[in-house]
């Protein structure tokens, strides 16, 4: 094992490993804590070259390795096992923009970008890097390949997946594969690049890639709702889509309970309104600065009964006011306590049923279970995340966390939907992914799995 540490230093260099435990501290567990491990040593390369290299060493000593991005995933996929033999690899110093091609609407960059860096630099050409989530100042373009990130502009622009033209992946022999083209149209055989998306560091370690840019959208509107119930939230997206001719960029609702946790748990944050509402909707819409078309549309959905409340925002500060009450959630949640997260998609003709139904179950499995719901209901995905009695024990807190997660997957999954729409699987939802993709689905994901990784080196123990 020495041999081979001094032989993966001496690929990195000075300053390209960590094997100090305080400036490991934070790469070994993610940010709820929930997950901890240990590592042999943290590598941060700074080339495809350097990362080629490192993994042909690891594959001949059969030494298995963590890709490590931002560390902002909610499933605990970049957390090492309790080993201490796995090699966390960073990415983080891999963050340069190659190249924005304005013309090709398109841009070649780093794994270990971040994603807000990435973001500027298409505005900085004119261009909209559309992907936009809360760890948008943390968390790197690998990373949202890794996991298939979703966020707050899938309906208008999809998720990471949809963005990727193109990818330069290692594999699991050091072999680097480079598809890192950036074509609309290319029929040449698989689609190779699409089998890492949403592989979470499984397959191969994503080192570039070509992603797709859009026209800058310009000025948004914003707009903070008041909604009676969130069966009605749906039906006005119905409604705005096609009043506002399909120019949605967000639709995001939250419920009493959660911007309740906002307001205590966050400095400074406020509600805009004099009244509280079982629902708020978060919209931002692409009308050119244009407010007079948000509020003549919103005119029309509330004469319809399906809104109570406006408060659009008057200037970009208000906007982002707005937004940092969203942005806040997660951390809310976080200081609030433990919470099951339940990171759910229905077909969106099936959300209402489920709002309705899940509202049902949770009460029959748990009446003094508290739901936290919100999310991204215009992509008929929700975080439908449930906080059991503080005065539960920690095995009580399993196994009835257990019992309700089962209840709620059962029924998402009797509308045809999904445990996991965003977040992907990693550590935490392992057992899931087999009881409910069990059969022909996971037999194939096990010999993707075998082919690329026939040594099981990548990320061992998460996804499958
Ligand atoms: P990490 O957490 O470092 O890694 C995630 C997984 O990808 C791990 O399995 C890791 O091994 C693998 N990986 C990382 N880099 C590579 C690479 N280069 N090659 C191969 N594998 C790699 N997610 C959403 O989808 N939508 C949201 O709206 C959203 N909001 C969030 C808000 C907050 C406040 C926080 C903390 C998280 C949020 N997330 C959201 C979750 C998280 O930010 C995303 O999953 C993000 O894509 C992870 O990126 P990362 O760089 O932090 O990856
Ligand atoms: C979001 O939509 C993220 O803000 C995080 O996906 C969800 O914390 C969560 O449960
Ligand atoms: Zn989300």
């Amino acid at each position: 094992m020495t041999t081979l540490l001094e032989r993966l230093k001496a690929i990195v260099g000075p300053g390209g490993w960590s094997t100090d435990s305080a400036d490991l501290e934070p790469h070994l567990t993610e940010w709820r804590g929930i997950y901890r491990g240990r590592t042999l040593v943290r590598l941060m390369p700074r080339s495809t070259d350097e990362v080629s290299a490192i993994v042909t060493a690891c594959a001949e000593e059969g030494v298995a390795i963590v890709p490590q991005g931002g560390n902002t995933g909610m499933c605990g996929g970049a957390v090492p096992d309790t080993s201490g033999r796995q090699v966390v690899l960073s990415l983080g110093r891999m963050n340069r923009v190659r190249n924005v091609d304005a013309l090709n609407f398109s841009m070649e960059v780093d794994a270990g970008c971040i994603l807000a860096h990435a973001q500027d630099a298409a505005k900085q050409a004119g261009r909209y890097l559309p992907l936009s989530i809360g760890a948008e100042g943390t968390c790197q373009i690998g990373g949202n390949i890794a996991t298939n990130a979703g966020g707050m502009n899938v309906g208008r622009y999809g998720t990471a997946r949809a963005l990727v033209l193109g990818l330069e992946v290692v594999l699991a022999d050091g072999t680097v594969l480079n598809s890192l083209r950036s074509l609309r149209k290319d029929t040449a055989g698989y689609d190779l690049k699409q089998l890492f998306v949403g592989s979470e560091g499984t397959l191969g370690i994503i080192t570039a890639a070509s992603l797709r840019l859009f026209p800058d959208p310009g000025a948004l509107s914003t707009a903070l709702l008041g909604i009676e119930s969130a069966g009605k939230a749906v039906d006005l997206l119905g409604n705005l889509k096609v009043a506002l001719d399909d120019r949605i960029e967000s639709f995001e609702l939250v419920s009493q309970r959660v911007f309740g946790l906002v307001t205590r748990f966050i400095a400074d944050a406020s509600l805009p309104f004099q009244i509280e509402y079982p629902w708020y909707v978060l919209i931002d819409t692409a009308t050119g600065g244009d407010e007079q078309v948000l509020e003549n549309a919103l005119a029309a959905a509330a004469a319809s009964g399906l809104l109570v409340d406006a408060v659009i925002a008057k200037n970009d500060r208000e906007a982002a006011e707005l937004w940092r009450l969203r942005h806040s959630i997660s951390e809310a949640e976080r200081q609030d306590g433990k919470a099951l997260k339940h990171d759910i998609s229905v077909p969106l003709s099936r959300m209402q049923e489920f709002l309705a139904r899940g509202d049902e179950r949770l009460a029959e499995l748990r009446a003094d279970a508290k739901l936290v719901a919100f999310g991204h209901v215009g992509d008929g995905n929700l975080h439908y995340n449930v906080v059991l009695p503080r005065d539960l024990s920690d095995p009580e807190w399993a196994a009835e966390g257990e019992r309700v997660s089962r209840g709620i997957y059962d029924l998402v999954q009797e509308l045809g939907g999904s445990f996991s729409a965003e977040h992907g699987v990693g550590q935490a939802k392992r057992s899931w992914l087999r009881e409910y993709r069990g059969g022909p689905e996971l037999e194939l994901m096990q010999q993707l799995k075998k082919t690329l990784d026939p040594s099981n080196i990548l990320n061992p123990g998460k996804v499958i």
